[in-house]
């Protein structure tokens, strides 16, 4: 049976015009496959078949308008035409009243109300200890025949009815200052801890030794011992026992290892034949081959680290992303779970940063159970202590908590088991929890003696608790961070944590072994060198084996290749599948789609106008219907998808929701339906743009972090792009991040409205100095639609380790056909649109892009009609790209004196052209500028120099004289002083165009 077709409700739009009909009579198609694409003035979307079966009748071709209700087609044998608005309905319901039924497993649990009493104060002394004792003697009893699960309900219950009785909670944001895991619940290491201990040493030795010596060469080139030196317990228990390796087998965990702390990754490296001597002799000096980087740069190692993380802040929320991307890849049905963990080294300084923390409810929000943040509290930053005042960790502990964390605390080491355990009254941990950190720092580099006093001293009862301890002793207590036995314990607390991230808070301190010189002092952070003394006390503390002579020659310590140290670190390497980190790719490349999917965009849009970024957005709509393509496109939107016409792809591709969507969306019955999916495509990060960044970043890395090339497309008001974002951005380069970042409503004077804070003028500038970032500012569809192409081709086809920028405007207007044999051109940088060939006697080049393109082809048009000036136009798609080729040919010329002088390509398209040039842009002039050296003719740039402001876009290009008036005037003018038009008239057209020669230049406005 035939059934129709129709247009679904799509909102406030009427007659929208069909842009494409994707099927014809006869063609078998699915449920959900698009019948036409319609396109209303902001935006295009597919229009999808309720039902599978045979198309019959087409009833629409390109060109006719359409309303909700007008049929499209016909079709047989379609099933189910739609699901009636009220049966969906009813579903919805039925699922809430489900969930929302009250769990009363038949306790009555009724509420007794105690008298309010209000503002009573809290009582914080023990006014009844007998009664205290009784209720602890309960707990203690349901944890011995109950266990700890039966105890923690009633806990919960109690809790719930003081809650209701209106009691004032104690505040559980934190918990007292002592260890997650009591000593009774730790899972014990299966190590050998006296090798454990032995390479521990060798690679402190070795990871000072590289710094020591590389400053020994030249102070110049700094490093940190201090960093590495706090967390080496924290990195060696990971690299024994839970790190694993990418291999043919598994996928591998993800470290982000902390920033300073390179050199102790490096010393491992060298133990296990990874990295030669010479090479740790080459720390810092990257000139010539072999030397090491200061710090993760997978640009200058990309076979050996993976995440740039020395720019503090943007490890912590890279990661999250990562975690949350690796999840994405899961969901999609994209990569297999196979349990891979991210782990994450930081700094207890580093936690300052907005971005450290600012994405940490994500991280709860979507229960990623594969990150694992290791916080190494030593209680300093570079100046001085972190939180000098309080605690760092007790801090961290409460945001994290708050943010629903699984929060491991590791502040004391075995040493401590014992006083706690006979500190029956709670005054140790009392103490403990009074402390702050300025003197916890103290109390590390001033000695046992002075912990004695000034620690256990203030109460008799904690001097009297150590008073068989020798002052040594009481300096070998030791900090939880340092203990392989409980990091050992929290990473397997953490490895077994289902449904929230962990976040491990280790007490550690800072220049841990360095003595009097470097441990635990506010100078610890930089110190680099240390005397022949602090050497040999380095060694002696280890027990490294080296003689004198070799400490003071600072040789670095491997112990023979069948030594038992060696054979242990290899095979735990091996059983946990290979060496971290390791940077790799065995990615396939994507093919890029066939050219006739961009067809279209080549042709004129006739009468039709259109945005560049809705021209975009139409490109990537065609590319969902690429096999190849469409899975692993990765369109990412912080809540702007409405502004840039994308809003047709929440239904068409789903907008990833690790949960699935719970709820009716209000817009259920229209087309562009807000629908959640939890193998949605679409990440929309909510108003969040390092988060987009980071997800970008994560999804363009996926090549080697997962090996599957994916093709990460991030859109973006364009202000908020490079500006914002523009760190994360250079830490993309580094990584060698693919993908495209597309500045829409770019443009100083485009953006109209929005005024000073939106108005783009030098987003081009600050992604010209990436090295790796291709950007183009086109001003037609065609020339989007070829960069876009190449750019698909090169970075996923060709795998080329490059990322582009690409400038889209939100000003309407049609676009002409492509100009034959331009590609080349588009794609160098620049192209001759259109030359002037009327019968003018003078000549000028005309060079622009954008939206200002269009005001330098009018002004053309009045130059030839009222001046008889014929003007050559130039499309110029990148001035960034064609400074790139200049600043190269001219090396090559500089460096041949005695060759002929290579031409640049500004040269090649410019020298045989006759007159001066004109170069215009929406961008400041400096961006034109830029290939101003490349030519010999006078140049003339116009730009948007300034603060933005609000106006209507005639408005605003007659404010930064950018208008084709102003080109006009300028061009006259600037032909005045060459003498080839008189200066009269020129004088002339500045009265015509109304120019005020009174007005203050604007960038001072
Ligand atoms: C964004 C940024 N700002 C400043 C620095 C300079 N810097 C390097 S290390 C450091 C202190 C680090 O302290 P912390 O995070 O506690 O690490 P620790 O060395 O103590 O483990 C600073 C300020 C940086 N690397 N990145
Ligand atoms: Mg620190």
């Amino acid at each position: 049976m035939a059934q129709n077709i129709s247009v679904p409700d799509i909102g406030d739009f009427k007659d929208v015009e069909v842009i494409e009909v994707l099927v014809k009579p006869g063609d078998q198609i699915n449920k959900n496959d698009p019948i036409v694409t319609i396109e209303s003035d902001k935006s295009s979307v597919e229009i999808p078949s309720p039902a599978a079966g045979e198309i019959k009748d087409l009833k629409v071709k390109i060109g006719d308008k359409v309303s909700e209700g007008t049929v499209l087609a016909t079709i047989e044998n379609g099933q189910a035409v739609s699901i009636s608005k009220e049966k969906k309905v009813e579903k919805v319901e039925k699922k809430i009243s489900n969930q929302e039924k009250p769990k009363t497993n038949g306790e009555t649990n009724q509420v007794r109300q105690v008298k309010k009493v209000v503002a009573e104060p809290i009582s914080k002394d023990d006014i009844d200890p007998i009664e205290t004792n009784e209720w602890i003697d309960s707990l203690n009893s349901v944890i011995e025949n109950d266990g700890s699960s039966r105890a923690s309900y009633l806990l919960n219950k109690v809790i719930d009815q003081a809650y209701k009785s209106g009691l004032v909670l104690p505040d559980t944001r934190t918990t007292p200052y002592i260890n997650t895991i009591p000593p009774e619940a730790e899972i014990k290491s299966t190590g050998d801890q006296n090798i454990e201990k032995k390479l521990r040493a060798y690679i402190r030795w070795n990871a000072a030794a590289m710094v020591v010596k590389a400053n020994k060469k030249s102070p110049e080139l700094g490093g940190h011992i201090g960093t590495f030196a706090s967390a080496a317990t924290l990195y060696d228990v990971g690299m024994n026992h839970f790190w694993r390796a990418k291999n043919n087998k598994f996928g591998g965990d993800l470290i982000y290892f902390q920033g300073h702390s390179a050199p102790g990754v490096y010393a491992r490296a060298f133990l296990e034949g990874r990295l030669t001597a010479k090479q740790l002799d080459g720390f810092r000096q990257e000139v010539n081959k072999e030397g090491l980087s200061s710090y993760p740069h997978p640009w200058l190692m990309p076979k050996f680290w993976q995440f740039p993380t020395v720019s503090m802040g943007l490890g912590p929320i890279m990661a999250i992303y990562q975690a949350r991307f690796l999840k994405y890849l899961i969901n999609r049905g994209l990569l297999k779970d196979e349990g891979r963990k991210i782990w994450v080294f930081l700094g207890d300084g580093e936690m300052d940063e907005p971005e450290s923390l600012g994405a940490i409810g994500l991280a709860a929000r979507e229960k990623l159970d594969n990150l694992v943040f290791v916080v190494n509290c030593n209680l300093q930053r570079l100046d001085g202590p972190v939180r000098g005042n309080s605690k760092i960790i007790q801090e961290l502990e409460g945001s994290f908590r708050g943010s629903g964390w699984n929060v491991i605390k590791v502040i004391w080491g075995s040493y401590w088991d014992q006083l706690l355990a006979k500190d029956k009254s709670g005054l140790l941990i009392k103490r403990m929890n009074e402390c702050v950190d300025g003197e916890y720092q103290a109390f590390k580099a001033k000695g046992g003696k002075y912990v004695r006093e000034k620690f256990f001293g203030k109460y008799p009862e904690l001097r009297e608790l150590v008073s068989s301890m020798t002052d040594k002793d009481i300096w070998r207590l030791n900090r939880g961070g340092h203990d392989p036995h409980k990091v050992y314990a929290a990473y397997t607390a953490a490895m077994q944590n289902n449904g929230s991230p962990s976040v491990i808070l280790a007490k550690t301190i800072k220049g841990y072994g360095m003595g009097k010189t470097g441990e635990s002092v506010n100078t610890t952070h930089q110190q680099k060198k240390l005397d022949e003394q602090d050497l040999l006390y380095y060694r002696d503390r280890f027990n490294v084996p080296l003689t004198d002579k070799q400490v003071r020659d600072i040789e670095y310590y491997k112990p023979g290749e069948d030594s038992e140290e060696m054979k242990y670190l290899k095979e735990k390497r091996l059983k946990l599948g290979g060496f971290i980190p390791e940077r790799s790719s065995f990615a396939k490349q994507i093919k890029a789609p066939p050219k006739d999917i961009f067809d279209t965009f080549m042709k004129s849009t006739g009468e039709k106008e259109m945005s560049t970024t809705m021209a975009l957005v139409r490109m990537m709509t065609a590319l969902l219907r690429d096999k190849n393509v469409a899975p692993r496109l990765v369109p990412i939107i912080p809540d702007e998808a409405r502004t840039f016409g994308m809003e047709g792809f929440f239904q068409k591709i789903g907008i990833y929701a690790h949960e699935g969507q719970k709820y009716e969306p209000v817009d259920s019955e229209q087309l562009s339906s807000y629908r959640e999916d939890k193998s949605g495509q679409v990440l929309e990060e909510g108003i969040n743009e390092s988060g987009a960044m980071s997800s970008w970043i994560a999804a363009g890395t996926s090549y080697t972090n997962h090996d599957i090339e994916m093709i990460p497309i991030y859109i973006f008001y364009s202000m908020f792009g490079f500006q914002r974002v523009g760190d994360l951005a250079w830490a993309a380069g580094d990584s060698q991040t693919r993908g495209f970042l597309i500045g829409a409503t770019a443009g100083r004077t485009t953006l109209a409205g929005e005024g000073l804070q939106h108005q783009d003028g030098h987003s081009q500038l600050l992604a010209s100095n990436i090295p790796n970032c291709i950007s183009y500012d086109p001003t037609f569809a065609y020339e989007m639609a070829t960069i876009f192409r190449e750019g698909l081709r090169r970075m996923h086809e060709k795998k080329e380790n490059i990322f582009y920028y690409i400038t889209a405007m939100n000003e309407n207007y049609s676009h002409p056909e492509k100009p034959k044999g331009c590609d080349d051109g588009i794609l160098k940088g620049m192209y001759l649109f259109k030359e002037g060939k009327n019968k003018g006697k003078t000549k000028v080049q005309l060079l622009g892009s954008g939206t200002i393109l269009r005001e330098l082809i009018a002004a053309s048009g009045i130059l030839s009609k009222e001046y008889n000036i014929d003007a050559d136009i130039w499309s110029v798609t990148s001035f960034n790209e064609l400074r790139r080729d200049g600043m190269e040919t001219e090396r090559v010329n500089l460096l041949n004196p005695n060759k002929k002088p290579k031409k640049s390509y500004v040269q090649e398209c410019l020298s045989k052209k006759d007159g001066l040039i004109i170069a215009a842009s929406d961008y400041t002039r400096a961006f034109t500028d830029q290939i101003r050296p490349f030519t010999d003719k006078k140049f003339y740039s116009l730009g948007t120099d300034g603060y933005g402001r609000s106006d209507t876009r005639k408005n605003l290009r007659k404010f930064f004289e950018v208008d084709k008036e102003h080109i006009v005037a300028f061009t006259l003018s600037a032909l005045a002083k060459e003498q080839l038009v008189g200066s009269e008239e020129a004088e002339k057209a500045i009265k015509k165009y109304k120019i005020d020669k009174e007005k203050d230049f604007p960038a001072n406005l």
